[in-house]
């Protein structure tokens, strides 16, 4: 959307105490809701900054988003400074204050922009490459979640209701079933019956959930591995789009990263034969993630792993074919039809998770028995 949009970058700037100038302003990311530029300063020694568009058709309420940002980056960095190995500069994302005193601008346009420290050499990738990137990303999310499981998660709003409730993504579905403004729904007949087969299923983690089973926490909830910086040497940095972060349960997290990296092709791959599971780069990044979190997850907590694994792909689908119903709202699109081939490309992942799911739960369990005897030597009880 931002190629043929033109902004008024110099109002925008002039609006956030900036350090030297700015010599390039360019798009940066593959992000499908807010739109990134990169901010090159023209000075050497001086700091880069990351300016974003927050999408505000989608976030409703930039205020509250921005205090949900703002907490949860002074929580981190309060938690990173008492330990002695952390940089809590380049570790946690860190928001400039506007000049008008909020950590967001709005421009004439009605535009909302925000402007982040861009921390530089860091990568993120939307296909991983290597075992050591997918237990670098398990670790930066599992800490992500661990050093926030002492924040009171009721300071934070909830920036999108319902986000991961699926009952209300279904709603919305069927919804968009009916009325069919397009006439689209005649060409996505087979995608329809499979989710519809799903509904019951899909609703696990959510009724666990309803009966008390699983903690809410605070959780990330959109931990697509793009959302992970990675140092030059692979190692995990700093773990970025905060916009969706509020309570949650953590087999939501754990299940979106792995939609993203146990696929062997893109999200929205087209041809469905090269979507397969990888299941070292899975392994890899369980390990990562439960060596950060097994202390505090409980047991019900690690057996919903798996549904969390199941569940997002299949959320996913219903989303994106739900946009595509609708005439493509709300995730952007590159090409007509964007949308039901990235649902597709969804589901197609999702029936190679159920192919496998014994063996992938099997997998859970025995990486988090790598675990146990220190759970046990450091006398932690459930
Ligand atoms: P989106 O909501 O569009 O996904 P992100 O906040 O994830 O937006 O940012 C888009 C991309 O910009 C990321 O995938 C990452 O490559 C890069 N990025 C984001 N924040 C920073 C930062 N502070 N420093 C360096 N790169 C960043
Ligand atoms: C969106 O903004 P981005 O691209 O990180 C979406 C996520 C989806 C993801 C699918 C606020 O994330 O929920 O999982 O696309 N974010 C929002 O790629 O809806
Ligand atoms: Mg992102």
């Amino acid at each position: 959307m931002d190629s043929n949009t033109s902004y008024n970058f110099p109002e925008i700037l002039s609006s956030f105490e900036l350090e030297g100038s700015i010599a390039e302003i360019k798009p940066f990311g593959s992000g499908h809701i807010n739109s990134t530029f990169y901010l090159k300063n023209a000075g050497k020694d001086r700091p880069d900054y990351l300016l974003q568009r927050i999408n505000h058709y989608v976030f409703k309420d930039v205020a509250a988003l921005s205090n949900n940002i703002k907490l949860v980056t002074d929580h981190l960095r309060s938690k990173l400074s008492l330990q002695q190995n952390a940089d809590p500069q380049a570790e946690v994302l860190n928001m400039l204050p506007a000049k008008n005193g909020l950590y967001y601008h709005k421009d004439d346009q009605g535009n909302y922009w925000r402007i982040y420290h861009y921390l530089k050499g860091t990568k993120s990738y939307d296909l991983l490459e290597t075992a050591q990137q997918a237990y670098e990303g398990g670790k930066a999310f599992g800490r992500f979640q661990a050093l926030l499981a002492d924040m009171d998660s009721s300071l934070l709003a909830e920036t999108i209701p319902n986000f991961h409730n699926i009952e209300y993504r279904l709603d919305n579905f069927n919804r968009a079933l009916e009325k069919d403004p397009l006439s689209r729904s005649k060409e996505c007949v087979q995608e329809i019956d499979f989710i519809n087969a799903r509904t019951q299923t899909m609703c696990t983690i959510l009724n666990l959930g309803r009966q008390g089973k699983l903690p809410v926490r605070i959780t990330h909830n959109d931990t697509k591995f793009n959302n992970v910086l990675l140092d030059q040497d692979d190692k995990a940095q700093c773990v970025i789009d905060l916009d969706t972060v509020m309570p949650g349960y953590t087999a939501y997290d754990f299940g979106d990263a792995i939609r993203t990296i146990i696929n062997t092709a893109e999200e929205d791959e087209k041809d469905l034969s090269r979507i397969g599971l990888n299941i070292d780069l899975f392994k890899a990044y369980t390990r990562g993630y439960l060596s950060e979190t097994i202390n505090f997850l409980s047991t019900e907590e690690l057996k919903a792993l798996i549904y969390g694994a199941l569940l997002l792909p299949y959320m996913q689908a219903v989303r994106f074919l739900t946009d595509h119903l609708d005439g493509d709202n709300y995730f952007k699109i590159h090409f007509p039809g964007h949308n039901l081939q990235r649902a597709r490309a969804q589901l197609q992942l999702l029936k190679k998770l159920e192919e496998n799911q014994e063996l992938l739960e099997s997998l859970i369990y025995e990486i988090a028995d790598e675990f146990k005897v220190s759970k046990e030597e450091r006398g932690i009880n459930e």
